[in-house]
C-alpha cells in the first residue's frame, strides 16, 4: 500500500511525538490497528507510558515560552506552510482516512480538505485577533480587552473525524500562540501518525521548537487522566459522545480548566408541506447514511407533516433500496461499514429497542455478509418509523438509523418536537414557506448551535463555529470567532493623566 509508506507509517510506529522526536517506548502495550474495510490489520502502535506524557508536557511547555514571543502574522505564516504540506499529501492522507476509518474516499479526501480550508482561514484569522476599546468613565484613562496566548491547549479528538478535527482546534490555537498535544481516538492512530509526519518539513525548515505540535497515543486510564487532571494544560478541546465529554468536563473543572466540549447530537430534519421534496429526499439520505450515519451532524430524527408524510416515506424507501453498500475505496459505493463490530451490535441493539418501543422498521437494519463484508462491519441504513418520546429516540446512535416521525398542525409543533431531546447540535428545516422558515431559526425555534434552511444538517463549512448546545456541550470550534476560546482575555485600563479618579465616582481622600 503506497499511502502507508508516503505517510511514513510503517509495521510498528511510536505513539508519541513532540514535532520531530519519537518517543521509543516499547513495553507499555501494542495497539494493533485493524481496517474496518477489509478486517485486515493496518500496523501497529506502541503505547505511550506516563512518563512519555511527563516529558511530553514538559517540552509542550518550553515551546509555549518560545510560540507566543513569535509574532501572530508569523505563526500564520507557519500555518500557511503546513495548508501547503497538506495539499501535497491529500490523496494519500484522504486514502488513510478512509481506509483506517472506513468512511468514503470522496469523505476522506474532503476531510482533508477542511485542514487545507481551515489553515487558510487561520492565515488570516492571525492577523485579526482583534479586542475591543471602550470609553472610560473616568477622566484621561484609556480602556481596552486584548487577547493574549494560553498555554498548552489539549486535543482529544474522536474516531470519526480523525484528523478534521484535530486541525480546526490546532491550526486556531497556533495562530494564536499555543502549543498543542493532541491524543486522538486509539481507534484511529494512524491519521494522527501520518498528519505528525507530514507537519516535520515544516518544523524543520522553520527551526520551530520540539513540543509546538505534540501527539500522545495511550490508553484512557493512564495518560488520559493524567491530561485531563493536569493544571499544566489551561484549556482541552474535547470532541466524543456525551458519556466522554461528561467525565472529562467533570475532571477538568474541577481543576477550573477550560473547555470546548463538541458533543452528541440528535439532529433532526422538520420537512413541512411545502418542501421542494427533490432537494429535502437527497439532503436525508447524505445526511443519515453518509459516514454510515458516524458525524455528530448526522441526521437521526424527520419530522414530517401528515400531508406529504407517505409520499416522503415512499421516496425514502426508493432511495435506500438503491443505495450500495461496499468498500469505501470504490466511489461508486455510498455506505461503507462502521468502525468496528461493537457499533454493529449497538445498531442492532438500538432497532431492537426502538421495536420493543413500538417502533416499525420500514427498510434495512440487516448486517452484511459474505464477499467484501469480511470485516463484519457493514449493516444495511435503516428507517424506523418511531416517536420522539422513545428512549431509544432519545439518544444518539452512531449509526445509520433514520427514525421517521409524523406531525400535524403548524410549524411550531414540530420545532417543539424537534426541541424536545437533551442534545443540540445541528438541525434543519425542508420549505418554502418564508414564515416557518424565518420562525425555525428565530428565537422560538430551533435550539441547536447549526440551524439551516433547505440544507441537511451535516455538512457544515469550516467558515462558521461549530458546536452546539445542551448536552452538546456548547463549545465552539472552528470558524466565525471561535478563536477567542484559545487565548486568554484581559480588561486593561490606562490612566494618562495627573490625577487619580475612582470608578463610580468614589472619593478616598488622605
Ligand atoms: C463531527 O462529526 O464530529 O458538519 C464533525 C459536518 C462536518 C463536521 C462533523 N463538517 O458534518
Amino acid at each position: 500500500m503506497d499511502f502507508l509508506k508516503e505517510l511514513g507509517i510503517k509495521e510498528k510506529n511510536f505513539g508519541a511525538s513532540t514535532g520531530l522526536t519519537w518517543f521509543e517506548t516499547t513495553d507499555n502495550g501494542e495497539l494493533e490497528v485493524i481496517s474496518p474495510v477489509d478486517g485486515k490489520k493496518i500496523a501497529s502502535v506502541y503505547l505511550a507510558s506516563e512518563d512519555d506524557y511527563e516529558k511530553i508536557v514538559e517540552t509542550s511547555q518550553n515551546a509555549f515560552k518560545i510560540w507566543r514571543e513569535v509574532p501572530a502574522p508569523k505563526r500564520g505564516e507557519v500555518v500557511r506552510q503546513i495548508g501547503d504540506e497538506l495539499r501535497k499529501y491529500k490523496d494519500a492522507l484522504g486514502t488513510l482516512v478512509s481506509y483506517e476509518m472506513g468512511k468514503s474516499l470522496q469523505e476522506g479526501k474532503g476531510e482533508v480538505q477542511e485542514m487545507i480550508d481551515i489553515c487558510d482561514f487561520a492565515v488570516g484569522q492571525s492577523r485579526q485577533l482583534y479586542g475591543s476599546t471602550m470609553h472610560s468613565e473616568r477622566f484621561q484613562h484609556r480602556m481596552y480587552d486584548q487577547y493574549h496566548p494560553l498555554g498548552i491547549v489539549g486535543i482529544i479528538s474522536a474516531f470519526n473525524f480523525p484528523v478534521a478535527v484535530w486541525s480546526w482546534n490546532a491550526m486556531i490555537a497556533a495562530v494564536c500562540g499555543d502549543s498543542n498535544l493532541w491524543k486522538p481516538s486509539s481507534k484511529v492512530p494512524l491519521t494522527a501518525i501520518a498528519v505528525q509526519n507530514i507537519l516535520a518539513d515544516v518544523i524543520k525548515t522553520n527551526n520551530l521548537p520540539e513540543g509546538l505540535f505534540s501527539l500522545i497515543v495511550g490508553r484512557g486510564s493512564s495518560v488520559g487522566e493524567k491530561f485531563l487532571n493536569d493544571k499544566r494544560i489551561p484549556l482541552i478541546s474535547i470532541t466524543g459522545s456525551t458519556g466522554v465529554g461528561r467525565k472529562g468536563a467533570e475532571k477538568i473543572s474541577r481543576r477550573f480548566g477550560k473547555m470546548i466540549l463538541e458533543l452528541g447530537g440528535n439532529n433532526a430534519i422538520i420537512v413541512t408541506p411545502s418542501a421542494d421534496l427533490k432537494m429535502a429526499i437527497p439532503a436525508m439520505v447524505f445526511g443519515a447514511v453518509g459516514t454510515a450515519g458516524q458525524r455528530c451532524t448526522s441526521t437521526r430524527r424527520l419530522i414530517v407533516h401528515e400531508e406529504i408524510y407517505d409520499k416522503v416515506k415512499d421516496s425514502l424507501i426508493k432511495a435506500y433500496l438503491s443505495l450500495k453498500i461496499g468498500n469505501p475505496l470504490d466511489e461508486s459505493n455510498h455506505v461503507g461499514p462502521l468502525i468496528d463490530k461493537a457499533a454493529v451490535e449497538m445498531f442492532k441493539d438500538a432497532i431492537i429497542r426502538a421495536k420493543e418501543e413500538g417502533g416499525k422498521l420500514i427498510t434495512g437494519g440487516e448486517v452484511l455478509e459474505g464477499e467484501g463484508y469480511e470485516s463484519g462491519c457493514y449493516v444495511v441504513p435503516a428507517i424506523i418509523e418511531a416517536e420522539n418520546q422513545y428512549k431509544i429516540v432519545q439518544e444518539e446512535t452512531f449509526a445509520p438509523i433514520l427514525y421517521l416521525i409524523k406531525y400535524s398542525g403548524d410549524v411550531s409543533i414540530a420545532i417543539e418536537i424537534h426541541n424536545d431531546v437533551v442534545q443540540g447540535l445541528s438541525s434543519s428545516i425542508f420549505t418554502n414557506d418564508m414564515r416557518e422558515a424565518e420562525e425555525f431559526v428565530s428565537h422560538i425555534g430551533s435550539d441547536c448551535g447549526i440551524a439551516n434552511v433547505n440544507i441537511g444538517t451535516s455538512g457544515a463549512e469550516i467558515g462558521g463555529a461549530f458546536g452546539g448546545e445542551k448536552e452538546t456541550g456548547g463549545g465552539r470550534e472552528s470558524g466565525s470567532d471561535s478563536w477567542k476560546a484559545y487565548m486568554r482575555r484581559q480588561t486593561n485600563t490606562i490612566n494618562w493623566g495627573k490625577t487619580l479618579p475612582l470608578a463610580q465616582g468614589i472619593k478616598f481622600d488622605i
